[in-house]
């Protein structure tokens, strides 16, 4: 299939790096958004969100002209869908007593209904949303047929997943395995043509609803398995040991790769794909859905040693350092960090949180300060949240000049091996009780 001009949906983590990818490999691309300040941010040339590269890429773009940005789609030879996933914040589904989310599919639907009308014969849609399984054949090829197009057949149907890590987004955008999944053989064929464009590693072709469950898998396995190291920490501490050390002497085994404890599991894919299987067929999925609850539970584990180390929480001055979802993003989507944040607030600590990567946070209920030294200032103890580089790399000589905490507590191994003894400091570290 021949592809001059394409049309994305949803100019987020996602979209816009991929508008600009194909806009600076000799396509025409309209990026379309329904929010207006998105928009307006992009006319004057900056972005809406920090990822590595972006800025520069997005510039080039725009400015070589191949790149615009509306708020409607136009007519194009190819559609692609980018818009977020989430789940109801309020809504739950209930199996057995058990709460599970649900995944509100508003965003994809309203996208599909805003290519009606410019959905023309011939033409390539895809789904890159990470979705329910079946969402390509029972969502979104029944809206669009209300063109009286039928899809595979009249015009392309694809899902394909995007499986970008954020702070790596552009380079694995081009090299990482591209699958395709078509409603058809031939609607396959035309996605593979439209992602040969520009992506550099293999391209698979198989059908929709296999595509979807490739993607749901690659995050329930890795939620799942985030999971157990979760539960090796919480094990650790009730036997005396250190889980950092006996993990490292466990990955020594040819076979076994253990993940790395933390504060819980965060960001928009992780926390939220394995619901979706859940809510899909909750009668069986146990394994799946306890292992959401391990690490959703897992800020209520950091709770216990902070109460711990300070022996109490009520009253007490406490750093948070860190609130974004993981290491060096500024992304503070479903962040366990934030959530610890909340949990030690109820209890009545007084938490003054700092996020380098987003010193304006500005969150309800989280009273967030613009630089380390406002945060640590008054603290009795400073509690490493993320492993950024920057707070990781902090010595226990600089600390001890900015804080008269002389307790620490870290969440994600990020000061271990520092003599923080020596500079008057008692550390506390999640998973390790000896
Ligand atoms: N985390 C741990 N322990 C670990 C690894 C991660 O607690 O050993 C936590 C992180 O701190 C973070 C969360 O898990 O809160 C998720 O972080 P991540 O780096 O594992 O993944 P994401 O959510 O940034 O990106 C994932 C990736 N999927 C997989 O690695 C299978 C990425 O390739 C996907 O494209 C992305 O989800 C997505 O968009 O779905």
């Amino acid at each position: 299939m021949k592809i001059d001009k394409v049309c994305v949906l949803g100019l987020g983590y996602i979209g816009l790096p991929t508008a600009s990818t194909f806009a600076t490999h000799g396509v025409r691309v309209v990026g379309v958004d329904v929010n207006p300040h998105v928009l307006e941010t992009l006319r004057k040339g900056e972005i809406h969100i920090q990822e590595p590269g972006l800025r520069e890429l997005v510039e080039a773009a725009l400015r070589s002209g191949s790149l615009r940005v509306s708020e409607k789609p136009e007519e194009a030879d190819a559609f692609i869908i980018a818009t977020p996933t989430p789940f109801f914040q309020d809504t739950y589904g209930d199996y057995n007593g058990q709460k599970y989310k649900l995944a509100d599919m508003r965003a994809v639907t309203s996208a599909a209904e805003a290519i009606l009308p410019v959905l023309r014969k011939g033409n390539l849609v895809v789904l890159e949303s990470t979705s329910p399984p079946r969402t390509t054949v029972d969502l979104v090829a029944p809206i669009l047929e209300r063109s009286g197009l039928k899809a595979g057949a009249d015009f392309l149907l694809v899902y394909s997943p995007e499986r970008v890590l954020p702070g790596q987004i552009l380079r694995e955008l081009v090299e990482n395995a591209r699958v395709i999944g078509g409603v058809t053989p031939e609607s396959a064929a035309a996605g593979r043509d439209l992602y040969a464009l520009f992506v550099k590693g293999q391209i698979l072709q198989t059908d929709a609803t296999t595509a979807e469950m490739v993607k749901l898998m690659e995050n329930t396995y890795r939620d799942v398995n985030i999971a157990i190291a979760n539960e090796f920490s919480r094990l650790a501490d009730r036997f005396g040991i250190d889980v950092w050390e006996a993990i490292q002497l466990a990955n020594l085994h040819p076979r076994v790769k253990i993940l790395n404890p933390g504060p819980g599991v965060g960001g928009h894919c992780i926390s939220v794909d394995p619901w979706f299987f859940v809510e899909a067929a909750p009668e069986i999925t146990p394994l799946i859905s306890t292992a959401r609850r391990v690490n959703d539970a897992q800020p209520q584990f950091v709770l216990d040693l902070v109460r711990k180390a300070l022996g109490g929480l009520s009253g007490k001055r406490i750093a948070a350092l860190g609130l974004a979802y993981k290491p060096d993003v500024d992304d503070l989507r479903e962040s366990p960090a934030v959530e610890t944040v909340h949990l030690l607030q109820k209890e009545g600590a007084m938490v003054r949180a700092f996020e380098p990567f987003k010193p304006d946070a500005d969150l309800p209920g989280v009273t967030a300060v613009p630089d380390l030294e406002t945060a640590v200032k008054n603290a009795e103890a400073v509690l490493l949240l993320v492993n950024h580089t920057e707070t990781r790399s902090l010595t226990p000589g600089r600390l001890a000049k900015l804080t008269p905490a002389r307790v620490l507590i870290d969440t994600v191994n990020g000061w271990a091996g520092k003599d923080w003894a020596k500079a008057g400091f008692k550390l506390f570290r999640l998973g390790v009780n000896r």
